[in-house]
């Protein structure tokens, strides 16, 4: 038998081992060999009952996810799920005992192929799940059918629709799991098999009953479900199609439900969705992958931590510091600075803890780990310092000139500019090897985006050690180049401008950031400036002139900077791109003031304002996102397509099941985005150019930005 699938008798149990690293992955030829191993354990003489183990660190981790691109019609699908449900049946009806033996992960169809094995036992540290929805998937190997004969119809309708994992304990009180093995999992598992064997037990779980509370409230239970995904899953249909197969499960006999999971799994593998979470699910992984820094490059582990400034960004990156449990050295120039900024860290706990997610001991325990300061006293034992002033040049470079002086040499020195040249702080730090960016995202303790700022001279292993952090600290690090405003804010800059734009030429805010919520962002591009604070945007606008750049080239708006003037800087002042309640309120309404302002601009350029369609806002929007992202490809900011693409879902909440902006534009297709650069530099202007990268894909005939 293949190494894939081992087979050897022990002590009279067929031991059936799945070795497929790194996590026993389903590949077709895995499904395969367990089929043909249980057939031969049914076979062998010398064996009376079996066990499926996974080799390594885990059990199986489901299938092989890259196969579903081999899938292109729903009727792929449908020829292939008929192959693996009559696979699944086939070791249901074995006639020896056959229990799984599960310790990691056994998720998808690694759950499920335990479901068809007759018992499972686990770890307790194991843990169980079925993930699908998350790659926008159901179930496909018959786990909406038989999850909910072992669980019931609430925990199978929970697990496939929110796709986390429980526990073994979990499992275990719900019946998913028969017993939980203290000790070695092969030997427990081969001492319960035994005792099945004696009692000549063999139970399918396609044959349990359904639980008689579910008999009579299961399918309103389903619909409980679905009015509560209709306000929670945000433009998402695999969940929904979830609740239909259970309900199927429900309401039909095994076999005719199971046909129902299939037709509804291949509605599922098919869609842009699903194509879109699995470029997802690979592309977050790709990002710990930088092509010149190899897996085994030397990191440094990071035991303490000094962050320079005490405002919103330095307070919650401290707060990202003291909840991965590192004690960080928080500064500021004076105590009245200092006090503010704890205040703030203070309060932002008590709303965690408000919320029942932190205890008083933790909350302690946490903000112990925060030791406020006003000198430099004690910088020189810190592995990292975090640059975190106010973003102005002069101000950095003099931060960094005295971070060179009064840390180790061997520390790490970064910034968390959002756009300034890292190159020059790290020449004024006396030691640029060790400077990069650490570009932190507002709330820096919520969002999960950390990008990593190249300088020209940075070591290697400054760049390890980054990214190995930004786990610790529960970020994704995505690895970028030093150009302004770096990956995410320079491609924002274009956002922005055609959101300008359309405005002047006749969309109204509300109409604008409609467009972009009802494409799935949380919030549109003029509510996320009233959250920001305006002066932000303003003040780099302010740098950029007064060094004779603009970010983003066209004609520059003069609206954002009347909102600025006007002391209008968003939610914290009451007022902004919307008039709120109070200052610091989220309870907003359109300010007409806005609309005279775009008219009055309007008429300066000479633009006659017209009605504008929602479709064109969303294409000018994404069509300019996608071009200026060709160029930081080509350029080389950032690594690859999938890269901009975990920037822009962990960094501003673009839609996962949309794919990210540039995986978005593959699915436009690249020919049509080309197509709307030109026809909008006819009706626009020359400022409209289209990336020499997408005007190469196309002429090449290519769909994807990979080429
Ligand atoms: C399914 O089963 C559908 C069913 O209903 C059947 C229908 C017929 N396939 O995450 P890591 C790779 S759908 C292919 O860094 P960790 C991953 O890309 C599936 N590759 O490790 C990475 O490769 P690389 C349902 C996979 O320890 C490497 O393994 N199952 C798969 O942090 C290590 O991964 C899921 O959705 C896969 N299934 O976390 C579970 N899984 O080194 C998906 C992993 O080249 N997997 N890889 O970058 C996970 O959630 C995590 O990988 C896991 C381990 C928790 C298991």
């Amino acid at each position: 038998m293949s190494d894939l699938v081992r087979y050897e008798v022990k002590d009279r149990v067929a031991v059936i081992t799945v070795d497929n690293p790194p996590v026993n992955a389903l590949a077709p030829a895995v499904w395969a060999l367990i089929d043909q191993a249980v057939a031969r354990g049914v076979a062998d003489a010398n064996a009376d009952a079996m066990v499926l183990i996974g080799a390594g660190t885990t059990f199986i981790a489901g299938a092989d996810i890259k196969v579903f691109d081999t899938l292109k019609t729903r009727d792929d699908s449908m020829a292939r799920s008929a192959g693996t449900h009559a696979l699944l049946r086939r070791l249901e009806d074995a006639a020896k005992p056959l229990v799984s033996a599960i310790h990691g992960n056994a998720l998808g169809g690694g759950l499920e192929v335990a479901q068809a094995c007759h018992f499972r036992i686990a770890t307790k540290d194991a843990k169980v799940g079925q993930p699908e929805v998350m790659l926008g998937i159901i179930p496909g190997a018959g786990g909406t059918q038989r999850l909910l004969r072992l669980c019931g119809v609430k925990m199978a309708l929970e697990m496939c629709t929110d796709g986390k994992p429980v526990s073994a304990a979990k499992a275990l009180a719900a019946g998913i799991i028969d017993q939980i093995v203290d000790g070695d999992l092969l030997a427990g598992a081969i001492a319960f098999a035994k005792t099945k064997t004696q009692a000549h037990e063999i139970r399918k779980t396609r044959d349990l009953p359904i639980k008689p509370e579910d008999v009579s409230g299961g399918v309103a239970a389903c619909e409980a479900m679905r009015a509560a995904l209709a306000k929670t899953a945000r433009g998402a249909s695999a969940p929904f199609a979830a609740v239909n197969a259970i309900q199927a499960a429900l309401t039909l006999p095994f076999d005719a439900g199971s046909v129902r999971e299939r037709e509804l799994f291949a509605e599922c593998v098919v869609s842009s969705e699903s194509q879109a979470l699995r470029h997802m699910f690979f592309a977050e992984r790709d990002v710990a992958k930088v092509p010149d820094i190899p897996k085994d490059t030397p990191t440094r582990e990071i035991k303490r931590a000094a962050v320079v400034g005490a405002g919103t960004m330095g307070g919650g990156i401290a707060m990202t510091y003291a909840n991965a449990g590192i004690p960080v050295l928080l500064k500021e120039i004076d105590d009245a600075a200092l006090q503010r900024g704890l205040a703030t860290i203070r309060k932002n706990y008590e709303v965690t803890m408000s919320k029942g997610k932190m205890t008083a001991e933790q909350f302690e325990k946490t903000m112990a780990l925060i030791t406020p300061t006003t000198s430099y006293g004690g910088f020189d034992q810190v592995d990292i310092v975090v640059e975190a002033v106010f973003e102005n040049m002069d101000l950095k470079k003099a931060t960094f000139a005295e971070l060179g002086k009064v840390t180790r040499p061997d520390c790490v020195l970064a910034s968390n500019s959002s756009t300034l040249d890292v190159d020059e702080f790290a020449r004024a730090s006396g030691r640029p090897s060790k400077v990069l960016g650490h570009h932190f995202f507002s709330p820096a303790n919520v969002m999960k985006l950390l990008e990593i700022v190249r300088g020209r001279e940075t070591a290697k292993d400054v760049i390890a050690t980054s990214l190995k952090l930004s786990k610790k600290l529960n970020k994704v690090g995505v690895v970028v180049g030093n150009c302004f405003g770096f990956v995410a804010n320079r491609m924002l800059a274009y956002y922005m401008r055609e959101a300008y734009l359309l405005l002047e030429e006749g969309a109204s805010v509300p109409q604008i950031d409609q467009v972009l919520t009802d494409f799935g962002l949380p919030v549109g591009p003029y509510g996320m400036q009233d959250i920001a604070g305006i002066d932000v945007g303003a003040r780099i606008r302010q740098y950029l002139t007064s060094i004779g750049k603009t970010r983003a080239e066209g004609p520059q708006s003069a609206i954002p900077d009347r909102v600025f003037e006007l002391g209008r800087y968003g939610q914290k002042t009451g007022a902004g791109w919307y008039k709120y309640d109070a200052p610091g309120s989220r309870n907003r309404t359109p300010d007409p003031l806005i609309d005279r302002m775009a008219e009055e601009e309007a008429a300066k350029r000479g633009i006659k304002r017209r009605p504008i369609a929602d479709e064109e806002i969303l294409a000018r929007i994404m069509t300019a996102l996608a071009n200026e992202g060709a160029r930081v490809l080509e350029e080389g900011y950032a690594t690859r397509a999938g890269d901009i693409d975990v920037i822009y879902c962990y960094g501003f909440g673009f839609p996962r099941h949309r794919g990210g902006p540039m995986f978005y534009a593959e699915t436009v297709g690249l020919a049509t985005v080309l197509a709307r650069v030109k026809e909008y530099r006819a009706r626009f202007g020359d400022y409209w150019e289209p990336a020499p990268l997408l005007e190469r894909l196309v002429a090449g005939n290519k769909s994807s930005f990979e080429g």
